[in-house]
Parts: C-alpha cells; structure tokens; sequence
C-alpha cells in the first residue's frame, strides 16, 4: 500500500479518542513494519483490531483502557520526538497480539478451555496428541471407562479386558468437527498436566507404509521364549514392541537372529521414540470391536487386509489382526504384512 492511498484518519471522521491516528500518520518510520495492520489503520479497523484483541483472550482493560497497547501508543505519540523507541515497541506490541491470535498461538494452548468428562467415553473421538493442531488417530480405548464393547472380537482370541484408571490427565476439545476413515467427531487434545496418566489408547489413521513387511524373517522356530517375551494383553504393546526391538538389535548375540531388511522392528525405530507401538493382540482386538470394525466395512476404514501384532503365539508364529477374515489370527513370522501403530495420551 502506499502513501498515497491512505487516508489520514482526521480528514475522515473526528473522533479525539483515536487520535492514536496521529501516530499513523505522523510517521515516516513507520513503514518500516511488516505488519500490514498498523501499515493501514483506518477508523474501521481499528475496532476490528479491537475485537480480534479481545476474541484472542486480551483482556478490554488491556487494549483500551488506562494503560492499554493503544493507550501506551497514543501516550508514546505524544512525545514522539523524545520517546520514538517506546512507541514502536507499543505498536510492535499490539501487532505480536493480532498476529499471534491469528497464528492460533493464544488459542491452541487450552489454557483456557474446558476439561472434557471424566465419567464420559470418548471413544470414536479423533486425537491430537500433541495439540499442534493436526489429527494423530482415532481413540479405541478411554481407561476412565474400560470396555464399551463385549470384550471380545469374534472368538476367543479377540478376547480383551481395557482396564480402568484413576489420576488420569485432563483434556479438552481442540476442534469440534473432523472428518476421516472414522467419520465425522470431534478431535481431543491434552490440556497441560504431563505428571499424570494417559487417559486414551489412540490408532494411526494410516498405515506405518505403504509396503508389507517381516515380523522378524530369521526368528522363524527359535522363539523358544514366546510366552514370556511378549504378551497378548491390552496395555502390553509398548512392553512388546520394546521387548522385541531390543531382540532384534541383538540378532546373533542373543537376540532370535540376524536381522533382515524387511523386518518390521528395524523399520519403526524412529517412530518408536516418538511413542508409538505395534498394538498387541488384546489391542488390536479391543480397537476392532470398541470402533465395530468388521470383515465387512474394514475397507470403508481403508483398514489393510491384515496386521501383525507385536505378541507372539508360538515359536513360529505371531498374532495378526485379520480384518479380510474378520477374526484375530495365527501367522508365520517370515511372511510380510501391514503394520500400524498406536499411541497413548
Ligand atoms: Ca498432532
């Protein structure tokens, strides 16, 4: 915009309280900012400035009032000639606000938002597990309430317990509305309060990648620690999937042999140190019948036919999560499937 074009406030209307305009128009400096708002104040859009200050949390009294952003502007340009530098620091002030409500940086935090029910399931609810504003999973187990579902998917090997937890953290609705491979929820977001427990069990909404891969190709009849190594439980997948990458970072030297490329225990390192896991069988089949998944309408869910779990069944093999068939299944570890992680929080 140029000098040209704007207009001096005084000429367009007369109101002495915003001769905060004179501060505008009085200088030349400042067309030094980058910030388009002060770069064009008219009458208009100040109050709109006004507004947005107070929608972003700014409290009235400290936008307007005594000693307020604008206040100390006007103040400032009244002794421009002595006091340049505090008057660009108020004004640099009011723009870090308006452009800080507008980044979503005063209105992401929750600081200021309700905390959600803690009698209430949320299962179904999409999750932003680190409220940066974009969607991680969806929710397939709330410990605040247990099993929503009957326990068991299809037949005894489906079978789970989702256990019921107290001093659980708090959380609230980051977005009222999401849309995915789960419908039309509202997403959740942690307030903050990391020293206690994570209240929710959360799915990936897509797969770890687009390819197939190994359980662990060379563990193949030398898992003679398969029932103690791993579990089949709900809540034992981080415990599993730890378990396992240490085996397999041993190999040779104690763990159940060398590693292949393919294996999955060496493809989610990374992602493992961010927090996710290879669900176990009890979470697999808690996800499938809490969310009604079924042999059905999986591929509605762009769900992959099948999934290891990370608990072992025998010395040969794993269990896998089948959504083609529709039931929790028994598969050799050196054949290749889908893999998908979970998280907590
Ligand atoms: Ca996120």
């Amino acid at each position: 915009m140029t000098e040209k074009i704007r207009k001096p406030i005084g000429k367009r209307k007369k109101l002495p309280q915003f001769t905060i305009m004179n501060v505008i128009e009085g200088q030349a400096g400042l067309e030094n900012y980058s910030s388009l708002f002060f770069y064009s104040l008219t009458i208009d859009n100040i109050l709109n400035i006004i507004v947005l200050l107070i929608l972003a949390g700014v409290a009235l009294n400290l936008t307007i009032g005594q000693n307020g952003v604008f206040q100390r502007a006007q103040d400032a340009a009244n002794t421009w000639r002595n006091a340049e530098t505090n008057e660009q620091l108020a004004l640099q002030e009011g723009a870090d606000l308006i452009n800080s409500y507008l980044n979503g940086s005063s209105s992401g935090s929750g600081e200021n938002e309700e905390p959600i029910e803690e009698t209430e399931s949320f299962v179904g609810y999409y999750a932003d597990t680190d409220g940066d504003g974009t969607v991680d999973g969806v929710i397939y187990a709330d410990l605040a309430v247990g099993n929503t579902g009957d326990g068991q998917w299809t037949d005894s090997d489906g079978n789970y317990t989702i256990p019921t937890k107290t001093n659980l953290k708090d959380y609230y609705i980051i977005q009222e509305e999401y849309t995915d491979d789960f419908g039309t929820k509202p997403v959740i977001a942690p307030l903050n309060d990391s020293s206690k427990e994570d209240r929710f069990y959360v799915m990936a909404l897509d797969d770890f990648d687009s390819s197939k891969h190994y359980w662990y190709k060379n563990a193949y009849g030398i898992m003679s620690d398969y029932s103690t190594a791993t579990s089949g439980d709900f809540g034992k997948g981080k415990d599993n999937t730890d378990a396992m990458i240490a085996k397999w970072n041993f190999a040779d030297n104690g763990g159940y042999g060398a590693q292949d490329a393919n294996d999955m225990w060496g493809l989610i390192q990374e992602k493992v140190k961010d927090g996710w896991f290879v669900p176990s069988r009890g979470e697999w089949s808690a996800f499938a019948e809490e969310l009604k998944v079924t042999k059905e309408n999986y591929v509605n869910h762009k769900l992959s036919d099948w999934y290891w779990s990370s608990s072992q069944t025998l010395t040969t093999t794993a269990y896998s999560a089948h959504f083609y068939h529709g039931y929790i299944g028994h598969t050799t570890v050196y054949l290749d499937g889908y893999v998908r992680l979970s998280t907590t929080f």
